[in-house]
């Protein structure tokens, strides 16, 4: 049994939004906290029963933090929250990761120790399937994959949508409060790409995904006609945008390929 790490970061946190979840969301707590301190959890207007049985092990426990938002707002606007939060407490990186037992706890330490040595930069987790993972989806993201490589120039993001990274919270925060989209499900694409576009550069690290059946305690709110309409949405924002950014994208790629070389 692992011990629990006693001694806070004071730069570093997890940060967990989670959304009737189910007791998913009490295993993924228990094992981020076996391996980092300290975690905090956005309740996004979860009406499952989970806010009270969080609470009450964040009652006996220092490294775990809950903070409740009353009304579902999204994925997104629950990580804003918690991260405008970690700011005001000096924290200046957040690992997200799902509530739902997808992402894998146990590469916690080693996002956070590279995230720790390229502070600038967003540690990006590229996804490592196994036979769960339904071919629509592994297919799917390829497209959402392109887009924000075309919208970036090809800077090197290694997978546009997988939610399990380091992010520097500053940037994050200055590119969520700068516009009202990026609140729910197309959060971690636009992230992605904007952080690139503000010169925080990708660094990727594989990252095994799980896809869980429901009797296995699965539960997911993806859906697929809302979600890939949102995701469409925010591609063509994003290349409208990146049109009028072309210029400047083109010099900053210019410069990494002869600063590569250099
Ligand atoms: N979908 C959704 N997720 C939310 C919301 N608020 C917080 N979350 C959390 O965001 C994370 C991702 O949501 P999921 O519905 O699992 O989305 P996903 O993992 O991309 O999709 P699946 O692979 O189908 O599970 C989970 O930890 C949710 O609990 C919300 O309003 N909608
Ligand atoms: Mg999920």
């Amino acid at each position: 049994m692992r011990t629990q790490p006693t001694l806070p970061s004071t730069s570093h946190l997890v940060l967990i939004p989670s959304y009737n979840s189910g007791t998913k969301v009490y295993e993924t707590v228990t094992q981020a906290r076996a391996r980092w301190n300290p975690v905090w959890v956005v309740i996004d207007g979860s009406t499952d029963g989970t806010p009270a049985v969080l609470q009450e092990m964040a009652n006996v426990d220092a490294g775990l933090r809950v903070l409740v938002l009353p009304q579902n707002q999204g994925k997104g606007a629950a990580v804003l929250h918690g991260l405008e939060q970690a700011k005001q407490q000096g924290y200046t990186h957040a690992l997200c990761m799902d509530s739902d037992g997808q992402h894998p706890a146990e590469r916690i330490e080693a996002f956070m120790q590279r995230s720790q040595a390229s502070p600038t930069a967003m540690v990006l987790g590229v996804p490592v399937f196994d036979a769960s993972a339904p071919a629509l989806r592994v297919k799917g993201r390829k497209i959402s994959n392109w887009w924000a490589n075309l919208e970036t120039l090809w800077a090197g993001i290694g997978d546009s949508l997988y939610g399990f990274r380091v992010y520097p919270i500053e940037p994050l925060c200055r590119v969520m409060q700068g516009q009202r989209w990026m609140r729910r499900f197309d959060f971690d694409p636009e992230a992605a790409v904007r952080l690139c576009w503000r010169g925080v550069s990708p660094v990727n690290l594989p990252a095994p995904v799980k896809y869980l059946q429901a009797h296995q305690g699965g539960v997911s709110h993806f859906n697929y006609r809302r979600d890939n309409l949102l995701l469409t949405w925010m591609h063509l924002r994003l290349m409208v945008e990146f049109v009028l950014r072309l210029p400047a994208l083109m010099f900053k790629s210019l410069g990494r390929r002869f600063g590569a070389k250099a």
